[in-house]
């Protein structure tokens, strides 16, 4: 007898991302059925992470693909993901996936979690956490893009989201976002002479505004929707500090509002944020290494998530070396960042073990699966970070929808811990 999810083939291709940049797509064939997925990427991608590609890019991914790691695919289980991504880290033993790529890594991991579900006939999140995974995260929305999203003079800040944190069901939370979205392009036509409804690589609007209007403009949005809707939306940014650092100086260089800011005066400066804005989320406030100063902001900022991306890139020693000194209180699960699906299992239940909110995230280049929407349900995440429209943003929160429905009357929204 032969099991539903033994693999009998695997094949891998060059596509699209939601940029138009290259990217490995892996399809992995059972006896019972099909999984498929492609690696997103990342712009500002930190230090850390796992190298997305070896030397030669996609084309060279594929090749490994094909003479490395296909034929120690076959007839292994799909549905043993534990013996799937160990036989990854034993193709490619560097710390970083730089054989292999963290890219192509992600895509074989996955698209055997999306063949094991296929072929058992159950949705993703189901085969990877059982029937009593029940909860929908919130929706953290980004609404407008600046740094390294955008083209050109925008604001420093990478993006400014919004989290409907009074939401009592994932349709009413993300219909909130939209209507926050909305709201803020009213706003910006009124107050940015140049603004032409152009969006950056998340689709959030692109703005020449620096910070502290958009922040303004954000924060007003934010109220008017909460007042139609009854829904309390909060504020979040995204800093991306590793973007703004400047090492030789040793300062964060604010170029669009032509400030210099010291490590201390950083610190100073986001809780001022935090405290206007009565911000709920802040992500990467400093550069990757500092967590000195990760660890002083958290100390000090009140009913804040103080969240680690660049700082953690999903790895669960850095998540380790964060607990020890208390830098942050939420991290950032990007699954390419650290290559396979058990690495990002592993790291987000530490999170969750220690009292970090796992926020688990698209990227900037997307592809418009849906994989990432049941990682959130299936690892217990409060928090799923994907846009709020656009084709490949709105795939993850639609097949949330879905997911929402399928629970049916046991569905509830994730407790958010502020
Ligand atoms: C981030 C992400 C996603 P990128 O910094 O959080 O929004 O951006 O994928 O470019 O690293
Ligand atoms: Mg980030």
């Amino acid at each position: 007898m032969s099991y539903p999810t033994i693999i009998e083939d695997v094949k891998a291709r060059c596509v699209l991302d939601s940029r138009g940049d290259e990217s490995i797509e892996v399809d992995v064939y059972t006896v019972g059925g099909m999984g498929r997925a492609a690696a997103p990427m990342g712009a500002s991608r930190g230090e850390a992470e796992a190298r997305p590609y070896p030397e030669g890019g996609v084309a060279a991914a594929l090749e490994e693909v094909e003479k490395v790691v296909a034929p120690e695919l076959l007839g292994m289980d799909a549905a043993d993901q534990k013996a799937i991504d160990e036989l990854l880290h034993e193709l490619d033993d560097t710390p970083n996936f730089e054989r292999l790529g963290g890219n192509t890594a992600y895509a074989i991991s996955l698209a055997v979690a999306d063949a094991a579900a296929n072929s058992l006939g159950i949705p993703l999140y189901q085969h990877l956490a059982g029937i009593l995974a029940r909860e929908l995260p919130y929706p953290l929305g980004n609404v407008v893009g600046g740094g390294r999203h955008i083209h050109g003079m925008g604001p420093d800040l990478q993006e400014f989201l919004v989290l409907p944190v009074g939401a009592s069901t994932f349709l009413e939370a993300v219909r909130v976002n939209v209507q926050v979205h909305r709201r803020v392009c009213q706003l910006l036509k009124e107050v940015d002479p140049h603004f032409a409804g152009g969006t950056g690589d998340e689709n959030a609007w692109a703005t020449r505004l620096p910070c502290e209007d958009v922040l303004n403009i954000l924060f007003k949005a934010c109220q008017d929707v909460s007042d139609t809707t009854g829904v309390e939306c909060r504020i979040g940014v995204d800093v991306a500090a590793s973007t703004l650092w400047n090492p030789s100086e040793g300062v964060y260089h604010y170029k669009r509002s032509g400030v210099k800011r010291t490590r201390e005066e950083q610190i100073q400066y986001i809780l001022d944020l935090i405290d206007r804005y009565n911000l709920y989320y802040v992500e990467d406030p400093f550069m990757d290494e500092d967590y000195e100063s990760f660890a002083e902001l958290t100390r000090k900022a009140k009913n804040c998530l103080i969240c680690g991306d660049d700082l953690f890139v999903t790895n669960r020693r850095r998540l380790e070396q964060g607990i020890r000194v208390g830098a942050a209180n939420a991290i950032i699960i990007k699954p390419n960042q650290i290559g396979t699906l058990t690495d990002a299992w592993e790291t987000s239940k530490l999170a969750l073990s220690n009292g970090y909110v796992p926020v688990v995230s698209h990227r900037s280049g997307e592809s418009v699966d849906t994989h990432i929407a049941h990682l959130a349900v299936a690892f217990h995440a409060p928090i799923i970070k994907t846009g709020v429209i656009g084709g490949e943003r709105v795939a993850k929160l639609n097949e949330l929808i879905r997911i929402e429905e399928m629970i049916g009357s046991e569905a509830r929204m994730a407790r958010l811990r502020l």
